[in-house]
Formats: C-alpha cells, structure tokens, sequence
C-alpha cells in the first residue's frame, strides 16, 4: 500500500456518511496504523489524526455535505504534510558558488544507505555547474570502501585525496581541506564510513571529523527504504552530531513514500535531494510542493 492510496481511501471512508466522534476516531486509528507500516513517523501520525479531528469538529453543519467534508481533509492534509516537509530547503549548487572557497561538503549516515552514490551524484552536478571538485575518502574503516570512490573519481575526471585503510578518518578530512585549499579547489566532498545511529564511539568520531572539517553543510544521507528506523536515524544523527540538509537515496525504489515525510517533519531539516537511480544524473531536486501534489492527487 502507497502512502497516495491510503490517503485517498481515508478521505473517501470519512466523507461517506456522517460519523460521531468515536467512530471518526477508530478510523483514524485503523488508518494511522496503516500510515505507520508506510514509513510515515508515529509522532506525524499522531498530529495527523488530531487534527483532522479538529478540523471537522470545527465545521459540523446541520446538513451532511459529502464534497465539504472531503475538502476540509484534504485542505488539512496538505497543509500538515507541507509543514511536514518544511519548505524547500536550497540549493546546493547555488550555495557552493556563492560559498567562501572551499566549499566543503560532509556526508554522513548509516551503513549502506547509499553515501558514496550520492557523492559521486553532486559532484557530478557540482562540475557540470563549472566548479573544480575533489573527494575525499574518510572513509578508512570498510574495505573496498577506497577502490569505491576513486572508481567514482576516475569515472568523473575527478581527483580523490585519501589515507592508507586504518588511518584517523578526521586526519584524511583536515588534509582534504588544506589540500582543496592549498591547491584552489572550489569544492571539497568528504565520504565517511556507514555507522549504526546507535553506536556512541562511532558517533563521536563523526563529531571529530566535523569539529576537524568544519564542513560548510553536513548531509545526511538516508536510504528511502528503510521503513521506521529512518526517522529514528534522522532524529539521531541530528542530536549526535547535526546536520543540514537530508538527501534521500533509492527514491526510485520506494513504492510506500512516508520516508520523506518522516525524517523532515522529525528532524526539522530539509530533503533538498532524492537519488532516483544509480547512474550520476540519477539526482533530482526535491519539491514539497510536487510531492505533497502527487501524494494527494488521487483524492
Ligand atoms: N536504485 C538506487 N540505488 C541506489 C541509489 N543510491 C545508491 N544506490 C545503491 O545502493 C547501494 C549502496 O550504495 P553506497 O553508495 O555504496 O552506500 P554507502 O552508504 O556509501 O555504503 P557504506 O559506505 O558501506 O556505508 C549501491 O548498490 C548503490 O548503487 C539510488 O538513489 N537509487
Ligand atoms: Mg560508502
């Protein structure tokens, strides 16, 4: 089930006949259950549901009007998905031109999620807007995790700065950044090794990196797949060690769609991007805008 279809069905089952507040409220709790097995947070859920309540106490008529009901709840849903959301964030090529050079990019989340793509991906968006990029591998714990991103590099024409494995992952950030600086590089995009949210040590080296770094913008980078646990992530991750902007990988193979919601409306931090695919274009621009449009248009 899609986010889009359980939406469209709740709007529908509300809008058929006239219902006491008990039994508006048992169908809320029956969809708010289905919304949570769509990835959608428990807490959004929860603010969901009140105030759908709300919004329909507030306009009881003496008449059933089917049409009325239907629009109130999805007048409601878009403006509590589009506040989920936050707004459009910005846009990361326009900040990197305008930034103070180096532009210096961190990347950090889970194992697997699909960090060293997504780096490749804005580099590859970063030269094609004319800016001279480099990469960095701080990623010294995972083997192959090297030979990943300088294959990258070599595909891209781009030059990696990396450490032996083993080596301090915040060491190889501090030289990557002199390195961009010394060598006038505009942009610097620094990989780091996938970690559980849950792991304090691992979580402290991050920090490290990022008090090393000083990163102009930290992403996290979060797998579209991976059901409840994404927001656990992105709330983690932000109380851990912060960060500024969500982009969201496997896009294309998400057929639920609660994870943009949930880790926006959790973690107050913007998706700005949505990996569509694995090829380096694969990388779109995330609109709420659109994405609340398309997660209402069947209603
Ligand atoms: N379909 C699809 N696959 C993706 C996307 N982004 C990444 N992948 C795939 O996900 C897998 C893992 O990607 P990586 O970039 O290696 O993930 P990572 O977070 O760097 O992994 P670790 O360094 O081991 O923590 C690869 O097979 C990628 O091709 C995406 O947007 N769409
Ligand atoms: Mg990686």
């Amino acid at each position: 089930m899609k986010v889009s279809d359980l939406f469209k069905s709740l709007v529908e089952t509300i809008s058929t006949r006239p219902l006491s507040r008990r039994e508006l409220e048992k169908i809320l709790d029956e969809y708010g259950l289905r919304l949570v097995s769509c990835d959608v947070a428990l807490p959004l859920v929860d603010e969901l549901k009140n105030k759908i309540t709300e919004a329909l106490e507030g306009q009881r008529t003496p008449v059933f009007d089917k049409n009325a009901v239907k629009r109130i709840v999805e007048k409601e849903l878009e403006r509590l998905l589009l506040e989920a959301l936050g707004g459009s964030g910005f846009d990361l090529v326009e900040e990197a031109k305008k930034s103070q050079k180096p532009f210096k990019l961190l990347f950090i989340g889970v194992n697997g999620v699909g960090k060293t793509t997504t780096i490749a991906k804005v580099a590859y968006l970063l030269k094609k807007a004319g800016l001279s990029v480099l990469l960095a591998c701080s990623d010294t714990f995972r083997a192959g995790a090297m030979e990943q991103l300088s294959q990258h590099a070599k595909s891209l024409g781009l030059p990696m700065v990396s450490k032996e494995y083993g080596s301090d992952p915040a060491s190889v950030g501090f030289e990557a950044v002199a390195y961009a600086s010394s060598r006038g590089f505009e942009a610097v995009l620094i990989d780091t090794a996938g970690r559980m949210h849950t792991d304090i040590n691992l979580m402290d080296e991050l920090r490290k990196i990022k008090r090393v770094v000083e990163p102009s913008y930290t992403i996290l980078v979060v797998d579209a797949l991976t059901g409840n646990d994404a927001w656990n992530q992105a709330s983690d991750f932000k109380s851990q060690v912060g960060y500024d902007a969500i982009i969201l990988a496997k896009f294309d193979a998400d057929d639920k769609g609660g994870a943009a919601l949930s880790v926006s409306y959790v973690s107050k931090k913007p998706v700005i991007y949505v990996g569509t695919g694995q090829k380096y274009s694969d990388l779109e621009r995330f609109n709420p805008e659109n994405y609340v449009k398309s997660l209402l248009s069947t209603i």
